[in-house]
């Protein structure tokens, strides 16, 4: 192949180049707290939207023609472009991708043909995986895009379609093994409910509880041992998503018994919709164990839906950073670039300098938080906070060996508690701000 003829390999040379195709802060093998920042970041390109994107919105055509897709859906031509993606990646240096079932392949004229089609074009991901070494972070089925999935799938009022949705992840997952996918996502596209006077909650979240243990039992039979991901997403395409947030999954995991095979796959734009910030998403799910992969983009705050830009915010890659750190680190998840460029970034170039400038923000956050972690003033100043439940009162209740009799008693007693420190947020701002 050769779609990028005018690009080489794209390589880091460091802060002062001025090459645009070339990393300034992303050195895949300078170590950083005793890991290579290739096996910190485990950058993953997504095959949907760089792909597949063709620029098309709501109220305009398509926009980007890539000079190597021949305008049909037949195999061959996925198969073609599949190759394509395979030099891109092997050009930008990405270690991993993800992609959905019906991104890589087109949808055939009845269940088997499609997945016909699915087993032609795995072939070829598996010799251009061969190939390059480039590596499947994970698989997903397409479960939203068709007609047949109107009501959702899994939580759909036809029992049919969830049958249809049983079968097109049992495939997904056979072909995610087979390419040594290292997890399994589930987003939830039209999963929740669009008016609630036509909609059987209790009974659609029962169903989607059965769906995701017939996942697990799935997988104990094929052996595959990835892990499974949930991505949160509050709206859009549903007006209510019943996988809203970090909380909302953790919740329904414990609800049907799968906490023990489920982590979350948290993407910045998600939670930005469902009124978080990423770094609170990514905190709650690590705080509970279920911090499993991220999908790395951004919204727009004047724009109400899901823009997936690529992230170029260091503030908001530290914070992500900082948080990954705290939680001993993101594998066997990755950095996946949920990301497209704009309608109007129409040359196959603009793909390069948006991945370069994900992976430049990501590396450059990585660098950050290592050096906040490194002068340690943050780790300082929360012991000092949460120091009074160390010993006497504060590590007596911690261990359990107090009610609300013998609280009532110590306050009694003592007839008040003692005075508050103040909570320095301006100063810890202002602490931050001198890593920039
Ligand atoms: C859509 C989601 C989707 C998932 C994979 O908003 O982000 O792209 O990542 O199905
Ligand atoms: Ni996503
Ligand atoms: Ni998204």
């Amino acid at each position: 192949m050769n779609a990028f003829p005018e690009i080489t390999k794209i390589e880091y040379e460091g802060p002062e180049t001025d090459n645009p195709l070339a990393f300034r802060w992303y050195n895949p093998h300078e170590m950083i707290e005793g890991k290579s920042m290739q096996d910190h970041l485990r950058f993953s390109v997504v095959y949907w939207h760089t792909f597949r994107a063709n620029g098309s919105d709501p109220f305009g055509m398509p926009t980007l023609h890539r000079p190597w897709d021949d305008g049909t859906d037949s195999v061959e031509n996925a198969k073609n472009r599949a190759r394509v993606a395979f030099e891109f990646m092997e050009k930008l240096g990405a270690p991993y991708y993800a992609f959905h079932d019906r991104d890589v392949a087109p949808e055939g004229g009845s269940f088997s043909e499609t997945n016909r089609n699915l087993d032609a074009v795995v072939d070829v991901l598996a010799e251009e995986q061969a190939r390059t070494g480039i590596k499947l972070l994970w698989g997903t089925a397409n479960l939203f895009s068709h007609p047949r999935f109107m009501h959702g799938a899994a939580t759909s009022p036809n029992a049919e379609v969830f049958a249809y949705a049983a079968g097109q992840v049992k495939k997904a997952m056979e072909v995610t093994n087979r390419l040594g996918g290292e997890n399994y996502v589930f987003w939830g596209g039209r999963e929740g409910y669009m008016n609630l006077f036509n909609t059987d909650i209790k009974r659609e979240l029962d169903h989607l509880g059965q769906f995701m243990n017939m996942a697990v039992d799935f997988a104990k039979q094929i052996g595959f041992e990835g892990t499974f991901l949930i991505e949160p997403k509050p709206k859009e395409p549903t007006k209510h998503q019943y996988d809203s947030d970090a909380a909302a999954c953790i919740n329904f995991l414990r609800a049907y018994g799968l906490m023990d095979h489920f982590k979350l796959n948290i993407e910045t734009n998600h939670a930005t919709l469902a009124g978080h910030t990423m770094m609170h998403e990514l905190d709650y799910a690590g705080a509970q164990g279920c911090l499993g992969s991220i999908d790395a983009n951004r919204g727009d705050l004047l724009l109400g839906w899901d823009t997936d830009q690529f992230p170029t915010n260091i503030y908001l890659t530290t914070e992500v950073m900082l948080t990954l750190l705290k939680y001993g680190g993101i594998a066997p998840g990755g950095v996946n670039f949920d990301a497209k460029v704009r309608r109007e970034s129409i040359d196959p170039v603009d793909l390069f300098h948006a991945h370069i400038g994900g992976m430049d923000a990501f590396a450059r956050g990585l660098r950050m938080a290592a050096a906040i972690r490194a002068d340690g003033g943050l780790d300082e100043f929360l012991g000092q906070r949460y120091s009074n439940w160390d010993s006497g009162l504060g590590a007596e209740i911690e261990s359990g060996k107090h009610t609300y009799e013998t609280l009532f008693e110590v306050m009694s007693q003592q007839g008040d508690a003692t005075a508050n420190a103040s909570g320095r947020q301006e100063f810890l701002e202002n602490y931050i701000n001198r890593f920039f």
